[in-house]
């Protein structure tokens, strides 16, 4: 009678056990397959000109940033990660391509005609997932340039990013405060009205055409160097343009108008493994917050669009959630290149600073070869597949292709681009230990602890922007470890790394090449 008790027992419990996890497998929301594992969505979010100190978590105390706080205390914060360059075409380039901008002479901050300086043949991000199975979109800012020479904004705009791997793309072509000031979708422009056609042109205006240098009184932003050209929604911008009155963005919507197309984008591909780049236009100039959030940073516009940016990325992590696949996506945080504060127009960027550091301790901003140049947040968030941490290994985002490749499974690699996937993941600690870095043209060198700058004929401060660029007549040579502000030069107390630097620098970039091109800010 026993032993029937027990056996009755042990089929009962079998029974339930399996009944469990069968229940556990026709559950649709809890399967995470063996091939979603392989091959997790991959979201790419890249702020536009965010500092390294903008964000709670990255020591800011005048801002706050509480999505982008909460994502990154979820995921592995990186305390030394760098974007490629201090602006942003050549950290555009090199993110998508694993390759150092330097090494491609078109990889500068490009006006809104530039041609496309990504070769269709060469290998990019989007290009390599597709032959892992990925569907690719892009959405928010390019600046890569687009066409082979004079475009034709009134047709298919080509070759762009659908012909270097992407299936999806919403774009603005160049930056907010160039022209053509439209969004192309997929290569046409949204909302073109064929009887009012699209002329772009970069040296001269078009008859009859307002400008913000003649026309002060149609301005709702004043600008304060260069963005004097054609007048788009009361703002002057770089570049003259004519026609496409109804295809023209309304700046202040841009925020919510790409943030739905992401949103879309998730539930549209969810089925599939997907790519998303999603290229924030923020706090780039002009900065044009909603008015729902004008006023939420007390620091003026500037502050404005990162509070906006930060809800941004909030509600489009809400639909990750919502779509229920925060579990099986990567999600990438970081920005093309340092902080500037006024960047060309009046904005009280300035006036309304306060204690905010938008690079934190470090020293410099965009267009500099100092840190904050190029050493920007960064992070990684994987729902339970990624621990919380802080990393300090150094990781560039030239080393997303190889690692990314990595993670698909993929052997396709750069050799600018290391393979780091396991220090992405958390891990490994065990970073790149050396960085060739740039900033409009020049280049400087981070190995271990230590940074090395050549000398550059230039100033050392743009006055126009206030920045330090980092041009001096002899090398400098900083400990970051202890001396993160770069402000005790060694290059002469310490000649042997001096030279340890220079070499290695050299074997990497090659002799100093003496043709810099000075940054011209009109
Ligand atoms: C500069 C612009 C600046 C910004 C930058 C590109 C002037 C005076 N300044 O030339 O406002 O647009 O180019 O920024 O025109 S980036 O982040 O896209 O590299
Ligand atoms: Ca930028």
């Amino acid at each position: 009678m026993k032993k029937i008790k027990l056996l009755l027992l042990s089929i009962i419990s079998i029974l339930l056990i399996t009944l469990s996890s069968c229940k556990e497998k026709v559950n649709p929301e809890t399967v995470i397959t063996e091939s979603q594992y392989k091959n997790p969505n991959i979201v790419i979010i890249y702020a536009d000109d965010l500092g390294y100190g903008e964000m709670g978590v990255y020591g800011a105390t005048e801002l706050e940033t509480p999505n982008l706080d909460k994502l990154a205390n979820g995921g592995l914060r990186f305390t030394n990660g760098y974007a490629s360059s201090a602006t942003c075409t050549p950290s555009r380039y090199a993110l998508l391509t694993g390759i150092y901008p330097w090494r491609n002479k078109n990889a500068k901050i490009l006006p809104g005609t530039a041609p496309l300086i990504i070769d269709t043949a060469q290998t990019t991000i989007p290009k390599m997932l597709k032959k892992q199975g990925y569907y690719s979109g892009i959405v928010g800012k390019w600046h890569l340039g687009l066409g082979t020479g004079n475009v034709n904004w009134n047709e298919r705009i080509s070759p762009g990013p659908n012909e270097v791997g992407f299936d999806y793309s919403h774009i603005l072509a160049a930056t907010q405060d160039r022209v053509p000031t439209v969004y192309i979708e997929n290569g046409q422009v949204v909302n073109l009205d064929p009887n009012d056609p699209i002329a772009v042109d970069y040296d001269k205006n078009f008859e009859g055409e307002p400008t913000g240098i003649e026309n002060p009184e149609m301005l709702k932003m004043k600008w304060h160097h260069g963005h004097n050209n054609s007048i788009v929604n009361g703002i002057p911008r770089i570049g003259f343009m004519k026609g496409g009155e109804a295809a023209k963005w309304v700046d202040e919507d841009m925020a919510d108008y790409f943030l739905a197309d992401a949103q879309e984008y998730v539930k549209k591909h969810k089925g599939e493994p997907f790519f998303l780049y999603y290229a924030l236009q923020q706090p780039h100039v002009p900065r044009t917050p909603h008015p729902r959030f004008v006023g939420k940073s007390g620091m003026g516009p500037r502050g404005d669009v990162i509070v906006e940016a930060d809800w941004v990325v909030g509600e489009f992590i809400k639909t990750l959630e919502a779509e229920g696949l925060l579990e099986n996506t990567l999600i990438v945080f970081s920005s093309d290149n340092g902080p500037v504060v006024n960047d060309g127009y009046y904005d009280d960027s300035e006036e309304k600073l306060g204690n905010h550091q938008p690079a934190g301790p470090l020293r410099g901003g965009k267009y500099s070869l100092f840190e904050a140049g190029t050493r920007v947040p960064f992070f990684t968030y994987w729902k339970g597949k990624i621990s919380p941490g802080v990393s300090d290994a150094m990781v560039s985002q030239l080393d997303l292709f190889s690692s990314l490749a990595a993670l698909v499974g993929s052997a396709e690699s750069t050799d600018d681009s290391k393979e780091l996937l396991d220090v992405f993941l958390g891990k490994s600690g065990a970073g790149r230990n050396e960085l060739v870095i740039e900033a409009t043209s020049r280049t400087a060198f981070r190995k271990g602890d230590w940074a090395m700058i050549p000398p550059y004929k230039g100033p050392a401060v743009n006055t126009q922007v206030k920045i330090e660029l980092a041009n001096a007549s002899d090398y400098q040579l900083y400990n970051l470890d202890e001396d993160i502000a770069q402000q005790n030069n060694q290059a002469n107390s310490n000649p042997e790394k001096l030279q340890e630097m220079i070499t290695a620098y050299e074997a990497i970039r090659g002799t100093q090449n003496s043709e810099i091109e000075q940054l011209e800010l009109k």
